[in-house]
C-alpha cells in the first residue's frame, strides 16, 4: 500500500472493492489510476492497477462475443487497399467528409447523434480505392455501453484511425475524451508495441536478456508474468522497457493502430480543411493516402502505355510484391523486369525481384 496516497485514493479502492459489476469495478479502478500517487516509487502499483484493468476491459470484450453480452457481432467488410474510420464527438462532421470524399451519402444534420449505425463509402485517390467509415459519435463511457463495444470491435482490423476535430469546439476536450475511451476499448493509438519477446521454455525458471533496457525491478515482473502463466520463459527485450510496457505485451487484447488527427470546419475557424466548402479536401485525400503509408504503381506491357488502374502497395515494397500482388504466376515465372519513374536509376532500368519501388513507379514483366 502506499504510503502517501490521498484520500480519493483509498475512497476509490474501497469503491473497487465492494463493486459487484464489472463496470463498476472498472469505474473503481480508473478512479484509482487518476488518484494514485504518479512518482517512481509507486510505479509497481500503477502497473498493478493497470493489469487488473486491461483484464476486466477484456472481459467486456469477450462478453461480448458470448451470450452473455448482448452478443452483438458487427464486422464491416473490407473493402479497397485500406480501412480508415473517422471518430469524433458529435457534429465534428464525419458525414459531411464522407459525403465530401466518397460515393456514400449518408445524413448531414446540425442535431446532435445524426449517424447511428457505421456508414461507409470508398474513396478514389488518383485509381486507388480506400474505405472511409464513419463510425457513430463517440461519447463518455462509449467503449463499454450500448452498441460502443461492438464499434470499437469493428474498429480494431482497421488500417488507420482518424480523428475529426471540429475547430469550433475545445479541441483539448475531445482529443482527451477520444483518447480515453479508445484506450478503455484496448486500441493504443500511435504507439508501436513495445519490443519485448516472451518465449516459453520447458523450464528453467524466467530469465532475462538484455538487461540494460529493463527499467525495472525483476521480482515484480517475474511476478507479473506468472500471474499471466509463465512460469519457464526467456523475456528478450530491444529497446528501454518499463514495467508497464511488459503489461501492454502480456496483455493480449490491445491493438496498436496508427493515428491521424485532421481539423474540420476551417471555413468557420482554424486550421486544416472544410467538408462544407470542399476547402482544403485535395489535400486531406493525399494526407489519408501518405498516412497509410501507401503507394500506388502501375503495370504495363511492352510496347504499350501504361494500364490503369494502379496497384495499391505499401512504402518499402518490391518487385516481388508486386508480382504477387498481380499474380503468383507473375513471381513464378519472373525473369526480369523494367522499370520507370523515381525507383529507377533511368527509364526503363532492367531490374530484379529486390527491387524497390516508389510512387507512380511503372513497372513492365519480363516473363519465362
Ligand atoms: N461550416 C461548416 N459546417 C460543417 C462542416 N462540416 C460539417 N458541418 C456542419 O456540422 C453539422 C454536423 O455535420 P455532420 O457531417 O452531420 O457531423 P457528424 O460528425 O457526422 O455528426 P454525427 O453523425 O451526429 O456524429 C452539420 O450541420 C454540417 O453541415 C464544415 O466544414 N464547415
Ligand atoms: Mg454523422
Amino acid at each position: 500500500m502506499p504510503i502517501n496516497a490521498k484520500p480519493e485514493f483509498f475512497k476509490a479502492e474501497k469503491q473497487y472493492h465492494e463493486a459487484s459489476t464489472i463496470p463498476e469495478k472498472i469505474a473503481g479502478l480508473e478512479e484509482m489510476l487518476k488518484t494514485a500517487p504518479n512518482h517512481k516509487g509507486s510505479e509497481n502499483l500503477r502497473a498493478q492497477i493497470k493489469q487488473k484493468l486491461s483484464k476486466l476491459r477484456s472481459q467486456i470484450e469477450k462478453n461480448r462475443q458470448t451470450s452473455k453480452g448482448r452478443g452483438k457481432h458487427l464486422t464491416i467488410k473490407k473493402e479497397g487497399a485500406a480501412q480508415v474510420i473517422l471518430a469524433s464527438v458529435t457534429n465534428a462532421g464525419k458525414s459531411s467528409i464522407i459525403n465530401a470524399l466518397t460515393n456514400a451519402k449518408p445524413t448531414v444534420a446540425d442535431y446532435k447523434y445524426t449517424t447511428v449505425k457505421p456508414e461507409f463509402g470508398i474513396m478514389d485517390y488518383k485509381g486507388v480505392g480506400i474505405q472511409i467509415v464513419e463510425m457513430p459519435a463517440i461519447f463518455e463511457g462509449y467503449a463499454y455501453k450500448g452498441d460502443g463495444p461492438a464499434y470499437f470491435s469493428a474498429m480494431r482490423s482497421a488500417e488507420l484511425i482518424v480523428f475529426v476535430i471540429d475547430n469550433t469546439q475545445d479541441e483539448k476536450e475531445q482529443l482527451a475524451l477520444l483518447y480515453d475511451e479508445f484506450e478503455k476499448a484496448q486500441i493504443r493509438l500511435n504507439a508501436a508495441k513495445p519490443k519485448i519477446k516472451i518465449k516459453k521454455q520447458g523450464q528453467g525458471g524466467i530469465e532475462f536478456l538484455g538487461k540494460k533496457y529493463f527499467k525495472f525491478p525483476v521480482r515484480a515482473a517475474t511476478k507479473m508474468l506468472q500471474s499471466h502463466g509463465y512460469h519457464n520463459a526467456v523475456i528478450t527485450a530491444y529497446e528501454k522497457v518499463t514495467l508497464e510496457d511488459l503489461a501492454d505485451v502480456l496483455n493480449e487484447s490491445l491493438v496498436f493502430l496508427p493515428l491521424l488527427i485532421i481539423h474540420n470546419k476551417s471555413d468557420l475557424k482554424g486550421k486544416g480543411f472544410s467538408a462544407k466548402t470542399g476547402e482544403g479536401i485535395e489535400d486531406l485525400k493525399k494526407l489519408l493516402f501518405d498516412s497509410l503509408g501507401l503507394i500506388k504503381v502501375f503495370t504495363k506491357t511492352p510496347g504499350k502505355e501504361k494500364d490503369w488502374p494502379p496497384v495499391a502497395l505499401h512504402k518499402g515494397d518490391n518487385i516481388k510484391v508486386l508480382a504477387i500482388t498481380i499474380h503468383k504466376d507473375f513471381y513464378l515465372k519472373f525473369r526480369y523486369a523494367r522499370v520507370w519513374g523515381k525507383g529507377a536509376k533511368h527509364d526503363g532500368q532492367k531490374v530484379g525481384l529486390e527491387h524497390s519501388l516508389e510512387d507512380d513507379d511503372i513497372v513492365e514483366f519480363h516473363l519465362k
